[in-house]
């Protein structure tokens, strides 16, 4: 028995703040997540999968306009026709009650009850399937708690759009403990939320499959779904990559030079297309400067950031897009600086280190123009900060 495990699918969700970014192949990464959806069907077909499940967040939002819904119709009619019947929870994004829009599913598809712990059985097969899906997006309780034993006989299944116990990036919905799932007796726990791939347990299997398709730079690498296969010899899980734009954060560490930054950034942009297998790879370079360089960086950051999209084009045999550069003060370049003001002599290149500090707080402080006009109303604003911090380290020694 063979089935496919997919989750936060956030099909039509829309693309935030990518017009300003040179060259942004908008409509493609608008669409990644319809094409991403009809490649897990590609998928399932292929596969002559016994059924498909979605374990929360296939939809993003409310919708609209209807051609979200009409979208799912016709990938779940092309299922259908294959008599692939599709089990569908409701997650945070898509609660019952933030959906005010609703069209006639094609009989294959069941939506699992969010008013009661739901259940459906295919005994052709001998699987149950048991969840309960979100009533409302905030939902804090525990719903895996009152999951009933399971169904004696069969494989038995259980979905839940969940956080566990608690993932970093991701808000804590209907959480509980790993021990709460391992003991129930369900021998698959189809999570959904978190937008990572994690296989969290085996036998008990609690698997989250990670989100579809990729959506920003947050969410990098390979996305997809699970093949899962039900044997006498065992259940194995297996991710299967469905995405069609791929994120990817290069990071580049203490570069010597800019030409050096421009070099190693290009070599990453093409393991990184090489990787990709012919999908449009979506980038994004961090890099981690020493002051001087990063003053430099800072100075010259259109002119470096065209420079990055020329190398994406260049790459070979592949399409990559640059979205941006973000520069970051090396961490150990901190470090030397925090042991520098314990000195009582202030040198020249730590004066130097400090106006790159004070450029970069500038730059992030854009907005918030009360601090920045304090911090422009001095010439040289170094001789006072240096009097703070030394009066701090003082007060802070003495009260020690
Ligand atoms: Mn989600």
């Amino acid at each position: 028995m063979k089935f496919v495990h997919s989750a936060d699918i956030h099909l039509d969700s829309p693309l935030v703040g990518l017009r300003r970014y040179e060259r942004a192949p908008v409509d493609e990464l608008r669409l990644a997540p319809r094409r991403a959806f009809a490649k897990l069907v590609d998928l399932c077909l292929q596969e002559r999968v016994q059924f498909l499940l979605i374990a929360g967040d296939l939809f993003d939002r409310d919708w609209t306009d209807f051609g979200t819904g009409l979208e799912f119709v016709a990938q779940m009619a092309r299922l259908c026709d294959a008599d692939v019947p599709v089990i569908v929870l409701r997650g945070n994004h898509d609660a019952e009650s933030a959906m005010s829009r609703s069209l006639k599913w094609p009989p294959n598809v069941r939506i699992l009850a969010s008013d009661h712990v739901d259940r459906v059985t295919y005994d052709h097969v001998g699987v149950a399937i048991t969840g309960q899906s979100f009533a409302t997006p905030d939902v804090r309780t525990n719903l895996a708690r009152t999951y009933p034993a399971p169904l004696p006989g069969h494989f038995n299944i259980a979905m839940l759009h969940t956080a566990l116990d608690g993932r970093e990036g991701h808000a804590p919905y209907a959480p509980c403990a790993l021990l709460d799932l391992i003991h129930t007796g369900y021998d698959y726990w189809a999570l959904g939320h978190i937008h990572a791939h994690e296989i969290v347990h085996e036998r008990p299997w609690i698997v989250f499959p990670g989100n579809l398709q990729g959506r920003h730079v947050r969410e990098i690498g390979a996305k997809g779904a699970c093949l899962v296969s039900v044997e006498p010899s065992g259940v194995t899980v297996t991710h299967h990559a469905l995405d069609v734009v791929r994120w990817c954060s290069l990071v580049v560490e203490s570069p010597a030079s800019i030409d050096a930054l421009l070099d190693e950034a290009y070599r990453g942009m093409e393991r990184e297309v090489a990787d990709a297998c012919g999908r449009l790879v979506a980038l994004r370079c961090v890099v981690f400067a020493e002051p001087a360089l990063y003053t430099e960086l800072t100075a010259n950051l259109d002119l470096i950031e065209q420079q990055l999209r020329a190398c994406a084009l260049r790459t070979r045999g592949g399409r990559a897009w640059f979205e941006r550069l973000r520069i970051e003060l090396n961490p150990s370049a901190s470090d030397s600086l925090h042991r520098q003001l314990f000195s009582t002599t202030v040198d020249d290149s730590l004066r130097s280190d400090l106006r790159a500090y004070i450029s970069m707080l500038n730059r992030k402080l854009r907005g918030c123009t009360e601090a920045e006009a304090e911090l422009r109303s001095a010439d040289d604003p170094l001789d006072s900060l240096f009097d703070e911090a030394r009066a701090w380290l003082n007060g802070a020694g003495n009260e020690a």
